[in-house]
């Protein structure tokens, strides 16, 4: 390692003194300006990273659901997941040492993780629409050559696209070809498969809208919709020519206001749906012919894959265990649902596709789902070949619904001064600041059907507020007063937030 190049090379994205950061929920993410030396700095820690698992790496340069200034960086690991937490922790110190640190700290992060430093590095690199990507973008390459990496850089993707390019590139190909051309066959063919067994014939063509939130999905999705052509019809809405990166538009702004995009004209029934910055969430919605909204989010998505895997498992008679993993934002109503009528067992963890990850990753079928519309349904390898098995062996109607787990198996892509609050329990309770939690118990209490949290946010500089009760406004008034307890409690400092609930 070249430590006088680095620091020469570092001057020149040098940080600016005194800004300190957190590796969040999914990364590092505030405004774009103060971004160019945490980029550098991952660029190198990338390659450590590589060294160490002799593997490739991925770095995808976007801040996601927040608003177009802003940006970020999420690392992701070997098998397409979100970067191991005790690296999480050698992120944050990276990006936090001072200029005359970084020597010290480099060196302590290859000891610490035992990198061997002759190891060759490969790092892939993907962004989305932000002005300030492509830049960014770029001191991430400087700091992945100034420590002798190699690196392909695809240029405009999706976050899930990354995620797949990692995966394919660390088992040899053997999940699909590492290309964008790769993933939009892999998934449109297991697609198209499906949809074939699913309907049988005389089933009307299926339509769907999509607002991609003004960014790289609208992109992407214009190119692979010719690729599932005959089993569906995709019109796009948002697609960044006119309006601003998930701006009243997207799913994140579709979910916190129970209300479609602007930009997109619904009729009654007609299929709907949105993604949100980097195309890594989604939610459904539609009209009925009363003109009332449904929003069908990751909460009623998960029910929904989970009734279909299990009628399917009925079929097929194999006893493979299905878990449901939510966080503290799933609607309560869901989870009963789940653990009472369909018998399934769920499971609750912290906020961040990492945790929800790698709880689902203990069963033979992991569903995981965040309200807010991220999620996959994870196999365990021992269900991937039993089921792939059955398709060759079983007949008729079994064999049927073995090659359809089969194409759902191919079709998920397997691969995640607000700090004043502190929780516990999945998030759930507040420790501090004092009184907080009693205060939003006695709250809960004047409600029926209620339930109310409040946590730090790990991508933006807000508290989220979380309520539910048995009517709306019910949900709106415990929401307004449980924040307004936050406003008073954490210090009365900053706006008086601004609730949204929702009804159960
Ligand atoms: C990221 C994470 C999600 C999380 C969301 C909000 O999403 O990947 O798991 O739910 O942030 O997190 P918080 O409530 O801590 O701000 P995205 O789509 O922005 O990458």
């Amino acid at each position: 390692m070249d430590l006088d190049s680095i620091s020469k090379h570092s001057a020149l994205h040098a940080k600016p003194s005194g800004l300190i950061l957190q590796y969040g929920t999914a990364g590092f993410r505030m405004k774009a300006e103060h971004l160019d030396h945490v980029m550098f700095r991952m660029g190198l820690l990338a390659v450590l990273r590589s060294k160490q698992t002799k593997s490739t790496i991925g770095v995808m340069v976007t801040a996601s659901h927040n608003p177009e200034e802003d940006n970020g960086v999420k690392l992701v690991d070997p098998l397409g997941e979100m970067l191991a937490p005790s690296w999480e922790e050698h992120a944050t110190c990276l990006a936090n040492a001072e200029e005359q640190n970084m020597q010290k700290v480099l060196m302590n992060i290859c000891k610490k993780a035992a990198v061997d430093l002759q190891q060759a590095a490969f790092i892939v690199i993907g962004r989305d629409t932000r002005s300030s990507s492509e830049k960014l973008a770029q001191s991430v390459i400087d700091g992945i050559t100034v420590l002798g990496g190699q690196f392909h850089d695809y240029g405009l993707l999706t976050t899930p696209q990354l995620h797949y390019m990692v995966y394919c590139r660390n088992t040899n190909g053997q999940y699909g070809k590492a290309t964008v051309e790769g993933y939009y066959q892999k998934l449109s063919k297991a697609f198209v498969e499906l949809t074939k067994q699913a309907f049988s014939s005389g089933d009307e063509y299926q339509s769907l809208k999509v607002d991609c939130a003004n960014g790289i999905g609208a992109l992407q999705l214009r190119e692979m919709r010719g690729y599932f052509s005959q089993g569906l019809s995709v019109q796009l809405f948002n697609v960044g020519t006119k309006g601003k990166l998930n701006h009243l538009c997207g799913a994140d702004f579709v979910k916190s206001h129970q209300k479609p995009p602007q930009g997109m004209e619904m009729k009654s029934n007609e299929r709907c749906c949105s993604f949100d910055g980097d195309a890594d969430r989604i939610v459904y919605y539609y009209r009925d012919t009363d003109g009332h909204f449904h929003l069908i989010d990751g909460d009623k998505i998960a029910t929904l894959i989970s009734s279909f895997l299990k009628e399917l498992l009925l079929e097929i008679g194999e006893n493979l265990n299905l878990g449901v993993v939510q966080t503290a934002y799933a609607n309560g109503s869901s989870t009963r649902y789940l653990e009472e009528v369909m018998k399934v067992p769920v499971y609750c963890t912290k906020t961040g596709v990492k945790h929800l990850h790698h709880k689902a990753q203990e069963f033979d079928i992991g569903v995981y789902f965040e309200a807010n519309g991220h999620g996959t349904v994870l196999f365990s390898k021992a269900a991937e070949m039993k089921i792939k098995q059955l398709a060759k062996e079983l007949e008729d109607k079994k064999r049927k619904a073995a090659k359809m787990l089969a194409n759902i198996i191919d079709l998920s892509n397997q691969v995640a001064d607000r700090q004043v609050i502190c929780t516990t329990d999945a998030e759930r309770q507040a420790v501090t600041p004092p009184g907080l939690q009693e205060a939003i118990n006695d709250l809960v209490k004047k409600y029926k059907l209620s339930r109310a949290f409040v946590r730090p946010s790990g991508t933006e500089d807000v508290v989220r507020v979380y309520a539910e009760a048995d009517s709306q406004e019910s949900a709106d008034s415990l929401a307004h007063e449980v924040s307004c307890a936050v406003y008073q409690l954490a210090g009365g400092v900053g706006e008086k937030p601004q609730p949204v609930s929702e009804d159960i």
